[in-house]
């Protein structure tokens, strides 16, 4: 929930365990954070110190199994604070550890006694430049005109150049920044899976997502052989953003890599330029350029147009045609597009991990940065259930829905109590297929027992929201799908839809399944 909260905040998300077996059983939910760079602040407590170690009930400080030692592989920062005129001091340093250059969570462990004692404390409030610095490398303007500027090796201006945008540039609020600058020179932008939204999905210039679940129109342009520049913004080229390592993602003049953190920026790639920075930064920096440079920017956009034009043309969409399937069960293209259709344009949407996510990255739009939420890095599954209700508190005044499959609800399904019992209005939406259908698809190609061990029981999730205290339905038939999504809508309260989908359907990843085969640790 904290991390929701984050992600559709913009802020840091907060959580309190006891220490001991709350903790422990956080740690999952804190390695999401940690793997996604999301800021969250965890606060657990334990007995008091002076008890440490003589067998006190649920003692996990360090004379015992040190709940504070698991956290620190999955944060910046785990510490016990052991004496209660160090409190203000480490909080401090927790904020800005969780606002450092890589975004993160930490952990704060509070002993009874330290929780009890009388201190006195200034409040002071933290300086924003202190945790939005808008580092940049001096160099980095020079960098990107030496690669678009006739000079320097090469014969004659980029003109095919494109955007990868990524996570920082949502964490740097670089979206209207990013719009400006590839509207002032028409240059296309594709983003991670992750960064989903942050660039404007319907507009003109938008290539979708590129990698895992992407668009052909991605694919198209980024894999291209024509392609002159990549200027890959905050991402970190992780597995799936690069449809497995592709190499053909390294353009005629290398990539471009702007990240704040420069252990992010992809070891994989080597050569083409790499520039430490702010990504809002570094466009401020460029669209502030001379005009002579800017020049050769604006005198490409001919060029990007035909070109971004031609590959307009193709189909956007890996097999748009399910969209409207009627198949009953039901095919889960149509569920996400009937639900899309539904939804408000500024609807915030958590996706969980199985099948679905491959669905949904590829048949929902996203229009605004933080609506497309997703642990796209560690994946794990039910992470979105209990995610929603901390980022619809964190937006109220917008629809928030939560697709999950019914693997994911048998792992953290109950969260949805929790929604109900505070009055957050969520609508889960579940595409059931009886069955872990991401693993399905694989192992019953095994045969008959793989099969069997990766399919579920069909249950009934309608009533056990209900049971729980939320509004539900179920769903069989397509036609019946804008009318359950619009109830829910317009119901304002926590509200479940258990679609019965099917496990045979295959997902819409074929580019990045064939990017995975012809790949090579060789290469
Ligand atoms: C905690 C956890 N365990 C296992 C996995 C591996 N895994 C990924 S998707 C998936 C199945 C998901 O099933 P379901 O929620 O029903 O979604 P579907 O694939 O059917 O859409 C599994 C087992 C995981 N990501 N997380
Ligand atoms: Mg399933």
């Amino acid at each position: 929930m904290a991390d929701g909260y984050s992600r559709a905040s913009g802020n840091f998300g907060a959580c309190l365990a006891i220490g001991g077996p709350g903790l422990s059983n956080m740690t999952t939910a804190v390695s999401t954070a940690w793997t996604d760079m999301s800021p969250v602040l965890v606060l657990s407590g334990e007995v008091p110190t002076f008890m440490e170690g003589l067998g006190e009930f649920q003692d996990a400080s360090a004379s015992s199994f040190n709940d504070t030692e698991i956290l620190k592989s999955v944060t910046a920062m785990s510490l016990s604070i052991e004496n209660p005129r160090l409190l203000n001091h480490h909080f401090r340093e927790a904020l800005l550890t969780m606002f450092g250059r890589r975004r993160c969570p930490v952990h704060l462990s509070l002993p009874g006694d330290v929780q009890e004692a009388d201190i006195s404390v200034a409040h002071e409030r933290l300086d924003r430049s202190l945790t939005e610095p808008k580092i940049l490398d001096s160099r980095a303007a020079d960098r990107f005109w030496a690669r678009v500027a006739p000079g320097n090796g090469f014969d004659r201006r980029a003109d095919k150049i494109a955007i990868l945008a990524g996570n920082g540039a949502e964490e740097c609020a670089a979206s209207r920044g990013l719009l400006e600058f590839a509207e002032a020179f028409h240059i296309p932008v594709a983003t991670t899976l992750r960064a989903k939204g942050v660039f404007p999905e319907d507009h003109p210039l938008s290539l979708g997502v590129f990698g895992y679940a992407g668009t052909r129109h991605a694919s198209t342009a980024i894999l291209s052989d024509d392609l002159e520049l990549l200027m890959v913004l905050g991402s970190g080229l992780n597995e799936r953003d690069t449809m497995h390592w592709n190499s053909k993602l390294v353009p005629q003049r290398g990539l471009f890599q702007v990240n704040v953190s420069p252990e992010a920026i992809s070891a994989v790639y080597k050569g083409g330029v790499t520039i430490v920075g702010d990504v809002s930064a570094f466009i401020e920096r460029i669209m502030a350029g001379p005009s002579d440079l800017l020049g050769h920017l604006q005198a490409g956009k001919a060029v990007r147009e035909e070109w971004i034009n031609g590959i307009r043309t193709l189909p956007r969409l890996y097999d748009a045609q399910n969209c409207s399937s009627d198949a009953i069960p039901i095919h889960p293209a149509r569920i996400i597009a009937e639900l899309r259709r539904v939804m408000p344009r500024e609807t915030v949407a958590l996706v969980d991990s199985g099948a679905h996510r491959a669905f949904a990255g590829q048949y929902w739009e996203s229009y605004e940065p933080r609506t497309y939420i997703s642990a796209t890095n560690l994946g794990p599954m039910g992470w979105a259930i209990p995610a929603g209700v901390g980022a619809k508190i964190a937006r109220p005044d917008r629809p928030c829905v939560v697709i999950t499959g019914d693997g994911c609800m048998l792992m953290h399904g109950l969260e949805i109590q929790t929604a109900a019992r505070f009055n957050v209005p969520v609508i889960y939406v579940v595409i059931n297929n009886s069955a872990f259908g991401n693993v399905w698809l694989r192992a019953s190609k095994m045969g008959p027992k793989p099969s069997e061990l990766t399919s579920l029981p069909d249950h009934d999730w309608a009533t056990l929201a209900g049971s729980l205290g939320l509004k539900s339905l179920t769903v069989r038939e397509p036609q019946e799908l804008a009318s359950a999504f619009q109830q829910a809508l317009d119901s304002k309260t926590t509200f479940l839809i258990d679609v019965k989908s099917d496990k045979r359907f295959d997902t819409p990843v074929e580019p990045f399944r064939e990017s995975v085969k012809s790949w090579s640790y060789h290469e």
